[in-house]
């Protein structure tokens, strides 16, 4: 998966069935279809979600909402993760692993794979992707592990390293269970909502991959919802 933000794709796309709204002179857009600063060097961003208000009036969603579709999840959060900024029904909410941003914070998942195996050893991984987030915070700040956490059945496996997420000599066919952990830390509360994307990927020790899955840690501020809070604003505005 490739987390780099794919934008002008995107862009493309988009606006060969738009803009609905012809650029102004104040719009930020030049004569040439260009993103244009502002006199003054800064890019309008009325809604502060971290789009320009021109790249939403190219795009479509509402310069003067920033949560257009109404799903609870920003437009610079949808548009960057290509999904679907006017279309509530996405993303699907099941990639999403909510954790509350308080210093004892910590959740857990489980994953499970059925695999074939003669002997080869199995091993959890995970990499985390540029949430564009400004202090530069990833998904890897709090990922705590990935653990072996059980095998079914269990005598089909030679060794179990728990901690270091990996099953040993594996052989015929077993269900294999590993558990992502994270934590929220001591990290220093936001009071908005921030997601973080990330991979769980299991390969074995042939270098065949078995499981690959995306997922997001959604840190969100006491007491709030995606639908009550509000979204962190972006490293910087989007404008191109
Ligand atoms: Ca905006
Ligand atoms: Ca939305």
């Amino acid at each position: 998966m490739n987390r780099k933000f794919g934008y002008l794709p995107i862009l493309f796309l988009l606006a060969a069935g738009c803009p609905s709204t012809a650029p102004g002179p104040d719009s930020g857009v030049g004569p040439d279809g260009s993103m244009q600063p502002f006199p003054d060097g800064s890019i309008a961003d009325e809604d502060h979600d971290g789009l320009c208000d021109a790249l939403e009036v190219m795009v479509g969603t509402d310069p003067g909402s920033d949560d257009t579709d109404g799903d609870g999840f920003s437009d610079w959060f949808e548009y960057v993760n290509r999904m679907g900024p006017l279309r509530s029904d996405i993303p699907e909410r099941d990639i999403f692993i909510p954790m509350v941003e308080t210093p004892e914070a910590s959740v857990s998942r489980t994953f499970t794979l059925e695999v074939r195996a003669s002997g080869e050893d199995f091993a959890g991984h995970f990499a985390a992707f540029d949430a564009g987030d400004p202090l530069g915070i990833t998904a890897a700040d709090f990922i705590t592990g990935i653990e072996a956490d059980f095998a079914d059945p269990p005598e089909n496996v030679g060794m179990v390293f728990g901690e270091m997420g990996v099953f040993g000599g594996v052989t015929r066919r077993t269900v294999l269970g590993f558990e992502l952990g994270m934590a929220y830390g001591d990290q220093p509360p936001r009071r908005c909502i921030r997601a973080f994307p990330f991979e769980v990927i299991i390969k074995s020790s042939l270098g065949r991959t078995y499981l690959r899955e995306d997922r997001y840690l959604l840190i969100l501020p006491v007491g709030e919802t995606t639908r009550t809070g509000t979204w962190c604003m972006p490293t910087e505005v989007l404008c191109t």
